[in-house]
């Protein structure tokens, strides 16, 4: 099911290259002993014609994926370290740590980026002088806020150890997962997917798309959308059998998040599943594995003076990743 999906949706562009591209950085990890993590954010859109102007989309906006993206930089020693607290303050231990292979959503929330995303770009510069060529520098009172998430990120850049990776709709998304996936093979139990973007369960099939705009002088539009074939499946049993894998479950109706968590554990038989609820899910998550569900929260002043909830998952799953490496601890 899910190869003839991939096999009937076209290829994203310069996908050879895309994969040479991760196959070096992963090389690179290896070489510096460090783990990684794929990351997977935002939204699939799911196209209505071929040459596309109109498609479903979804509500997802990636800061899940982009929060979740810093904070497996810093190493477990380090975790004193709550870096992301309003750019305020803080120095970081950038030693070891993950490194991350972030899948996102074109135009959704990026790590470091993120952090600006309620700003005018051009509302925090200024020119520097009157005359033409007056260089641009950034205002006074964001001097501080911008210098610290500039210091982060440049840090990860000379580090190497951030790629992004872009895709909009769900096919692209698919080979790319399924890309991604298979490179991290030769890391075996060190490599981790977190699973975070909110993938289209319906589509239309391209043998029954329409080429061109759907014209509304047409009537009204009836779509028939077929299943989306679940990669998963394939993703733990073939793509990256040795991997620590970690899907997200997103509902609305609190009365069946656990179960159907559970059930897609026994179904995939991966490690575990974030179940959160879509009004509750910066607040408080599940992870949920075979034999225990370890609830998270955040309590309102850890929210209101910038904690986040992805801090408290990524350390936990690092916990667990370091278990699942090593069950005797060694
Ligand atoms: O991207 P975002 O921060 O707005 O939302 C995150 C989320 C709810 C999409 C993620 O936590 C999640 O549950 N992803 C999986 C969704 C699903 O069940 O397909």
């Amino acid at each position: 099911m899910a190869a003839a999906f991939l096999n009937q949706t076209s290829k994203p562009e310069r996908l050879d290259e895309k994969r040479s591209e991760i196959l070096d950085f992963i090389e690179q990890q290896k070489q510096v002993d460090r783990k990684v993590v794929l990351v997977t954010s935002g939204g699939t859109t799911v196209p209505l014609e071929s040459k596309t102007v109109r498609f479903i989309d979804n509500f997802s906006v990636g800061s899940r994926g982009a929060a979740s993206t810093e904070y497996p930089f810093y190493s477990s020693k380090s975790r004193t370290c709550t870096r992301i607290l309003k750019y305020e303050s803080e120095t970081c231990d950038h030693t070891k740590g993950y490194a991350v292979v972030f899948l996102h959503r074109n135009r959704s929330l990026k790590p470091f980026l993120r952090h600006l995303s309620t700003y005018n770009f051009l509302d925090l510069l200024e020119l520097d002088g009157e005359n033409q060529d007056a260089p641009v520098k950034v205002k006074s009172e964001h001097q501080k806020r911008l210098s610290s998430i500039l210091r982060d990120y440049e840090q990860v850049q000379r580090d190497r150890s951030l790629l992004w990776v872009e895709f909009q709709s769900l096919s692209e998304y698919l080979h790319l997962l399924q890309m991604c996936s298979t490179c991290l093979q030769g890391l075996g139990k060190s490599a981790m997917l977190y699973l975070a973007a909110a993938v289209a369960d319906f589509y239309i099939p391209k043998d029954q798309m329409p080429e061109h705009k759907i014209q509304s002088a047409e009537g009204p539009l009836q779509l028939s959308l077929q299943l989306v074939p679940k990669m998963l499946e394939p993703l733990v049993k073939e793509w990256v059998p040795e991997a620590f894998v970690v899907s997200f479950k997103l509902e609305t109706n609190k009365d069946i998040l656990v179960s159907k968590s559970l059930q897609a554990l026994d179904k995939y038989q991966h490690q575990l599943v974030i179940a959160n609820l879509l009004e509750t899910r910066k607040r408080e998550v599940k992870l949920v594995t075979t034999d225990n569900c370890v609830d998270i929260s955040m309590t309102t002043e850890e929210l209101s003076s910038g904690h986040e909830i992805e801090e408290k998952i990524v350390r936990e799953l690092a916990s667990l990743h370091s278990k699942f490496c090593s069950p005797d601890g060694h």
